[in-house]
């Protein structure tokens, strides 16, 4: 066992460039992802001059903003930030879906991890809950994968 390479990412931000793309709906939650998102890169060491923020009118528009944001190779790791919130309409299917499907193609298609910040939840409470509250910030957690990833990508060459 001991004689296994293995590689792993660390959350050392020292070197990496960070994108934040925002989508504006329910801003009462998403601003607080964003918080959440921009403490924990500068906890972990990423200077204020390495991240950008951008605002996305959607969770739809996410994607095509990511995409453009990698194709411009500024950045070594992009954060999607968003709430979708299920109304009483297929509404909710059609735009989390896209969003999700979009953000992978565009992590796959230019090789720049796209981390999935974008909370999908049937509820308003089960937002709260998710955007600092007691389920945690999953704008910090998508913060923490974009920091490992970049590390993980950069060692595996
Ligand atoms: N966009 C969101 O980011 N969250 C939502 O909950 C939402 N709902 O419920 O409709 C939403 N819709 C807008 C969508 O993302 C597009 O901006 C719009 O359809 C224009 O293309």
């Amino acid at each position: 066992m001991t004689d296994i390479r293995v590689i792993e990412g660390t959350l050392d931000g020292g070197s990496g460039a960070y994108c934040l793309v925002v989508g504006r709906w329910n801003s009462f939650v998403v601003e607080h992802l964003l918080e959440g998102a921009l403490e924990t890169l500068r906890r972990h060491g990423v200077d204020t001059e390495q991240i950008t923020i951008v605002r996305a009118p959607g969770a739809f528009e996410i994607p095509l903003v990511c995409k453009q944001v990698a194709a411009a190779g500024n950045v070594d790791a992009i954060i999607a930030l968003g709430a979708v919130i299920r109304g009483g309409t297929p509404h909710f299917e059609y735009v989390a879906g896209e969003c999700t499907k979009g953000i992978s193609q565009v992590s796959l298609e230019f090789g720049v991890p796209v981390a999935f910040g974008v909370l999908t939840v049937d509820t308003i409470e089960q937002a709260v809950e998710r955007s600092g509250t007691k389920a945690g910030n999953k704008g910090s957690e998508a913060a923490m994968t974009a920091l490992e990833m970049v590390s993980l990508l950069g060692k595996i060459g």
